[in-house]
């Protein structure tokens, strides 16, 4: 048996994944949305959603871009100088990423708020204690006291003191309705999409190409670094980030096979 370092995947998962595998981020990432459905934080259809992020990893070469980096550079800036900053988490990000959502909430003084399309009482909580689980002091979402203009009922529903009042808000994996309406509010949104095409990544004033599970640590690696930097410093990389090239420069990679310059 190999004594390569590998991670058990779930805690009642017995297979373990060496990080020796070519598809090692792959599969990981499965076994994470898998798990999340079986202990009911991730809903049926999520599975699909990561089915369609894991074509378009693949087809970007599994890697972050460099304008994906320019991205989560840009997304760290805004957290940094906004005054409310929201991330907002659904059950695949919650089974994919939580104690890295936490680490980003932590370095850039955001709040955590869950916010589902396939919304119910039962997962909002059990999203809720699996963040706490990962380290979250407070997570917003339960109370839905405010509501997104323009969106049906269910999928409007936000807490006026987190996403309702946010100028900054963290919308990965989103379904494109919602985060149009979102960007409608006027509010500076930052997506995290694989595909490129996406009218979520359209939508957003960053729109970050790359998989969440780089990309969330990307961000919070910026901020870190960002994190005694000049408003004047933080404005200019805000300024200088250009959401259509970094869109544009994603569709090239796909169609080159991933080679992006
Ligand atoms: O937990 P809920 O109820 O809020 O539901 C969440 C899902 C994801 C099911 C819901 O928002 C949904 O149906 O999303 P869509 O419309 O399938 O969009 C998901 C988008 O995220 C697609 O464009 C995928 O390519 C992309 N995506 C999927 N997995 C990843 C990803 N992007 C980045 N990283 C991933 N791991």
């Amino acid at each position: 048996m190999s004594d390569e370092p590998s991670i058990p995947v779930s805690p009642d998962h017995e297979a373990e994944i060496p990080e020796s595998h070519p598809r090692y981020e792959s599969l990981l990432t499965r076994h994470r949305i898998e798990h999340g459905v079986d202990i009911g934080i991730t809903s049926r259809q999520g599975l699909i959603a990561q089915g369609r992020g894991e074509a378009y990893d693949y087809l970007l070469g599994e890697r972050t871009l460099d304008s994906a980096d320019a991205a989560a550079r840009a997304a760290a800036a805004h957290f940094l100088l906004a005054d409310h900053p929201v991330v907002s988490v659904n059950g695949n990000v919650a089974a994919l990423v939580p104690g890295e959502v936490v680490e980003l909430a932590e370095a850039t003084g955001a709040d955590i708020e869950v916010n589902l399309f396939n919304r119910t009482d039962e997962r909002m909580e059990r999203i809720a204690a699996h963040l706490r689980e990962h380290g979250a002091t407070e997570v917003k979402g339960l109370t839905a006291d405010g509501r997104i203009p323009g969106l049906d009922h269910a999928r409007a529903k936000v807490d006026a003191d987190g996403i309702g009042s946010a100028d900054v808000v963290l919308v990965p994996l989103e379904d494109g309705d919602r985060a149009e309406a979102l960007a409608a509010m006027g509010k500076t949104e930052i997506v995290v999409d694989l595909n490129p095409l996406s009218r979520s990544a359209r939508a957003a004033a960053v729109p970050v190409v790359d998989n969440i599970i780089r990309a969330v640590p990307n961000i919070t690696r910026h901020a870190r670094e960002l994190a005694d930097a000049a408003p004047a410093e933080l404005r200019d990389i805000v300024d200088a980030f250009d959401a259509e090239a970094a869109l544009a420069d994603a569709e090239r990679a796909i169609r080159e096979g991933g080679e992006a310059e």
